[in-house]
């Protein structure tokens, strides 16, 4: 992957419930990611990218959880471990949180109310736009889920995407979930690498 001062590393999610193999909703291998996201952002910042993360963030009542009507288990309650980065994970810039109102957070860009499909923005732009940011990298977890609409919205929004898969896990509710995410962010006008 190439960085420049104009182009951003967004790492997706790397928290404790998908990248432990002891959090409520494991992504499988998602420990993996760990190393290779860490040596992604020292080449980024050598080259002067800007690194930014997204962290999944839910109150213990939403109805993004399956016990309020949802699909997913209980993951990344704000406050707990599970919501925390994964420790190893290297943190050098700004953090976006996301689902904080009980949204279903996908994206890092958008946030999304289950029950009035009203959507709304999150930080992420303003502060790569702050930066005349014109690239960016997307990896961390989940592939079928955050990745991906964080992808799509990047894409979406005229930056140039890029995936790097390398650094990405899919939940993969049904089997094939991965592929089928990223036909639809190589749709939506990214790359995946
Ligand atoms: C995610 C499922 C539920 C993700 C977040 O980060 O991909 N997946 N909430
Ligand atoms: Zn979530």
């Amino acid at each position: 992957m190439d960085y420049d001062a104009g182009t951003a590393l967004i790492v997706v999610d790397v928290q404790n419930d998908f990248a432990d193999p002891k959090g409520n909703l494991r992504v499988p291998g998602g420990e993996e990611v760990v190393p290779v996201v860490n040596r992604e952002i020292d080449r980024a910042l050598s080259a002067g990218a800007l690194v930014a993360y997204t962290q999944d963030w839910h109150p213990p009542d939403t109805p993004h959880f399956e016990k309020d009507g949802g699909i997913w288990p209980v993951h990344c309650v704000k406050e707990t471990w599970g919501a925390e980065l994964h420790p190893d994970l290297k943190v050098a810039g700004e953090i976006v949180r996301k689902g904080t109102q009980g949204e279903d957070g996908y994206s890092g860009f958008t946030v999304r109310d289950p029950e009035s499909g009203n959507e709304e923005i999150t930080r992420l732009e303003s502060i790569l736009r702050a930066r005349g940011i014109e690239k960016v990298v997307v990896t961390g977890l989940a592939t079928d889920y955050c990745v991906k609409g964080t992808a799509i919205d990047a894409a979406q929004k005229g930056f140039s995407t890029v995936v790097l898969t390398e650094g990405i896990r899919a939940v993969n509710r049904e089997p094939g979930d991965d592929e089928r995410a990223l036909e639809e962010v190589r749709r939506a006008g990214a790359v995946i690498e």
